[in-house]
């Protein structure tokens, strides 16, 4: 009778999943069965439905489309499971599940346009389970590339895995009192465990050290882009431009606001084309594709040493300029998507190998429609390989708030003279500078270019200058 009088008031009961009810004492399990004076007096199938939005994924994206579906209605859900790909106009990103459940209703179509905040799907959740109030709700959107979850707690910026966010969980521990050893403060696995070990005492076995794997040889399975085939439908069509053709319509208008000078050269590649001839087979042989990017992006970061304001950003005002510490290097990718800019962080750390390793990630992420908004955005200063597709020179388009970029023409074999005067065979690259006339003049772009072009005519001598 006390059973059936009131609304019970069920609130969770320790770290366990049984909530109980404060005025009658009744118990409810996660499977919904109610317990009251050690008898079973009902089962609650189902739990409430709830809206799951789309919530704010940063860098003020307010939109995104919809791109695949990995649920359908009818479906269960357990938490972290993913739900759907999105794509704004920075990057893919995987929308994963807070709640265990059973998909009631897909909001949108394939392709078409979510706002952040509105709902994606609604999710009736398992009896007993505590739903926190839509406003509490912060979904933790992962990214595609590399299954990182990023989640902001009270202003603080949290990284980790959904299995370490599981750990955490399971644990009780919150994530914002975590430090991260990880890349960018990423909280692994073993930072949660130490977390535990400091509040129980437990002695943890030393972390094993774990060398630097090369990731796996390019799979010859991903497809790289290719020319397509000759289209022809016989009528116009017109379609609204979506995803990255929208931040390029964005970016490319802020850049064209900006006074570009242009500054071209020739660069002798024959001792480079011979060194990498010598390395490919190393690097290959530790699985590492090895092209000549490496080697430009790191005498670009050695220059950068010299040349701080390459590597520098203005404020819209132009009133301020920031010298960036991080040499994060990007280059333009022609990617399934179409053009990307994802940058290698921190360059001036890192060897050649280490640049191709990334740049081996980053090509085959790109292939395969995959690159998120970590290898996309902090870019400082950027390389535009065209050679690879053709071509000598090019125009290249700054990125703002970058203040400069090169683009590569194609290496060709040309007849030149050597310091005898005697005609000899030399590789031969083109390269075209654009910087920010507002604040880079001419004569800093061109010294700049010399250097550039001086470690890799004496590939030998970026050795003295490595770190
Ligand atoms: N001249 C001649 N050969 C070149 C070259 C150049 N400038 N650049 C690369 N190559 C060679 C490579 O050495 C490699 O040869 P091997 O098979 O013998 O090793 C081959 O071309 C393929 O290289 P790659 O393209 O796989 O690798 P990369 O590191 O040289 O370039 C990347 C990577 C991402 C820059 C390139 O794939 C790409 O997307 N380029 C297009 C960039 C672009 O679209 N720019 C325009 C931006 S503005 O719209």
């Amino acid at each position: 009778p006390l059973f059936k009088m009131h609304a019970h008031n069920y609130s969770t009961c320790g770290k366990i999943r049984v909530v109980l009810c404060k005025l009658c004492g009744s118990y409810r399990l996660k499977n919904g069965c109610v317990i009251f004076n050690d008898h079973l007096l009902s089962l609650v199938t189902s739990g409430p439905i709830v809206p799951f939005k789309l919530s704010d994924i940063g860098e003020g994206i307010m939109e995104v489309t919809v791109k695949e579906w990995y649920v359908k209605e009818g479906d269960k859900v357990s938490q972290f499971d993913s739900i759907c790909e999105v794509q704004s106009d920075k990057a893919s990103v995987t929308i994963t599940s807070r709640y265990d459940g059973v998909i009631k209703k897909l909001y949108y179509e394939v392709d078409a346009t979510a706002l952040v905040g509105t709902p994606l799907v609604d999710i009736e959740t398992e009896p007993g389970l505590e739903v926190a109030h839509e406003e509490d709700v912060v979904e933790t959107p992962a990214m595609s590339n590399d299954e990182h979850t990023h989640q902001e707690i009270k202003g603080h910026k949290t990284q980790a895995t959904p299995a370490v966010r599981r750990l955490a969980m399971e644990n009780n521990i919150k994530l914002s009192e975590v430090v991260g050893t990880g890349r960018d403060g990423r909280i692994l696995k073993e930072d949660i465990l130490n977390f535990l070990a400091k509040q129980t005492g437990a002695i943890l076995p030393p972390t094993p050290f774990h060398e630097i794997q090369p990731p796996p040889p390019p799979s010859p399975s991903v497809p790289l882009p290719v020319i397509s085939r000759p289209v022809f439908t016989g009528k116009d069509s017109t379609e609204p431009l979506k995803g990255f053709h929208k931040a390029m319509v964005k970016t490319m208008t802020a850049a064209l606001k900006i006074p570009h000078f242009g500054y071209k050269d020739e660069v002798d590649l024959t001792r480079l084309v011979q060194l990498r001839k010598e390395l490919k087979g190393l690097s290959e042989g530790r699985g590492v594709k090895l092209s000549y990017m490496p080697f430009f992006i790191k005498a670009a970061s050695l220059g950068l040493l010299h040349f701080p304001i390459l590597n520098a950003s203005v404020d819209e005002a132009v009133q301020n300029i920031t010298y960036k510490a991080s040499h994060n290097i990007g280059l333009a990718m022609d990617t399934s998507q179409g053009l990307l800019v994802p940058n290698v962080k921190n360059v001036q750390l890192l060897s050649v190998f280490e640049i191709a390793v990334e740049l081996n990630r980053m090509q085959i992420l790109g292939a395969t429609g995959q690159l998120g908004t970590a290898d996309l955005t902090g870019g400082t200063f950027t390389l535009s390989n065209i050679g690879s597709i053709g071509g000598t020179y090019a125009k290249p388009v700054i990125l703002p708030p970058e203040v400069a970029i090169g683009a590569l023409g194609k290496i060709q074999v040309l007849p030149r003279f050597n310091s005898r005067d005697e005609v000899v065979k030399a590789h031969v690259m083109n390269v075209s500078w654009s910087a920010d006339h507002r604040i880079i003049d001419g004569a800093t772009m061109a010294r700049f270019s010399n250097l550039w072009r001086d470690y890799l005519e004496n590939p030998a001598s970026m050795v003295l200058d490595l770190k």
